[in-house]
């Protein structure tokens, strides 16, 4: 209910009564007065005018259920959201809540991961207040075998949901970086439980490094956030649901061949790698070439600069890294 009281709130422009909220939300007035006394405490401005009703002057930057749910205009994406102050990893809370029978939609988001992950078991910097650590849970029915695209939709996703609360333009390192100024703001990592040809489900654990002012030695170098990049401080809230907005419209497109050949050209038009020298890191093998861009099935393509090696490969995400040759991106 309080979420709901917030979107009414924010919905209108002056005063909204209690009498109206009551009437809205078929409650009570304690039960309203209740709730506004509740999120006072949590930091919500809110000014009580008698015979005006209530103003929603000012809210707090964080990122708990209501205040996510107040901003979200999703169908389904973040149909619930889960918050937690603190977590292991919101990714890992995600796969044990859709073990536990949690629907598809549902969003895990944390203020604080003690054990946030980056892929092959490396670690995600993730202190509490900063940052936004959020996972979103899929139970689709396609093939297993096309999961690993939802990492790029998801890179889109968060590209343009920046852009839309920052005006923050930022470009994507394939396949799952977000990138501005050449250092990372955004990693995403994509897990799945699946049987041969079926998917239990799939969980797409975002990192956005939102009001961090600095990082840990070992990734200041190459490491970014929003606030130190614009200079100004970001709501999270807003960026988590404009975020969930673009993932569930790039979805839909995903959805309709399920691969990416509608959402290549838009990828690649933020694609940072495209027509860059770019060393690929097999597992004990490394080589160099031009990457041209994506094929429809998520893979980066590489004409080698080795003429003997042949035409163009297609790379896929699982087991390689690609490197900028002279420097991250
Ligand atoms: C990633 O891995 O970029 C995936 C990161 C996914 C994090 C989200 S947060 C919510 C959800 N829950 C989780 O537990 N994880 C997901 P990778 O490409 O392997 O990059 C990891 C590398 O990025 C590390 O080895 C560091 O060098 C660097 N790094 C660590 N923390 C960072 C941060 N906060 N910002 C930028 N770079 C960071």
């Amino acid at each position: 209910m309080k979420a709901e009281i917030l979107q009414l709130l924010r919905e209108q422009e002056g005063y909204v009564s209690g009498q109206d909220i009551c009437r809205r939300l078929s409650v009570s007035r304690t039960a309203v007065w209740k709730c506004i006394r509740q999120l006072k405490e949590e930091g919500y401005r809110i000014e009580a005018v008698q015979n005006r009703g209530y103003l929603l002057v000012q809210s707090p930057d964080r990122v708990t259920a209501e205040e996510v749910s107040s901003l979200l205009k999703t169908e389904w994406a973040g149909h619930p959201v889960i918050f937690l102050e603190k977590t292991d990893s919101t990714n890992n809370e995600a796969k044990r809540l859709a073990e536990a029978g949690a629907g598809h939609g549902t969003l895990v988001i944390a203020e604080e991961q003690e054990a946030g992950k980056g892929r092959r078991g490396r670690g995600w910097s993730s202190p509490a207040g900063t940052g936004i650590w959020m996972t979103l849970l899929l139970k689709p029915d396609f093939s297993p075998s096309r999961a690993s695209m939802l990492t790029l939709v998801a890179a889109m996703a968060v590209e343009r949901g920046i852009r839309a609360v920052t005006g923050l333009e930022t470009g994507i390192k394939w396949p799952n970086d977000v990138v501005t100024g050449g250092k990372k703001v955004c990693g995403i990592l994509t897990e799945m439980s699946a049987e041969p040809d079926l998917i239990n489900h799939v969980v797409i654990g975002i990192g956005i490094n939102a009001n961090t002012e600095e990082f840990p030695e070992e990734i200041g170098g190459r490491a970014a956030s929003l606030y130190l990049e614009t200079g100004k401080r970001v709501k999270r809230g807003a960026v988590v649901a404009r975020v969930l907005e673009a993932f569930e419209a790039y979805y839909r497109i995903f959805l309709e061949t399920t691969d990416l050949s509608a959402l290549r050209a838009e990828y690649e038009t933020r694609l940072l790698n495209k027509n860059e020298t770019v060393c690929v890191l097999e597992p004990g093998r490394e080589w160099k070439g031009t990457a041209l861009g994506i094929d429809s099935l998520g893979r980066l393509l590489v004409k080698p600069a080795d003429p003997s090696a042949g035409g163009v490969k297609t790379v896929e995400s699982g087991e390689v890294s690609v490197r900028g040759v002279y420097g991250y991106v």
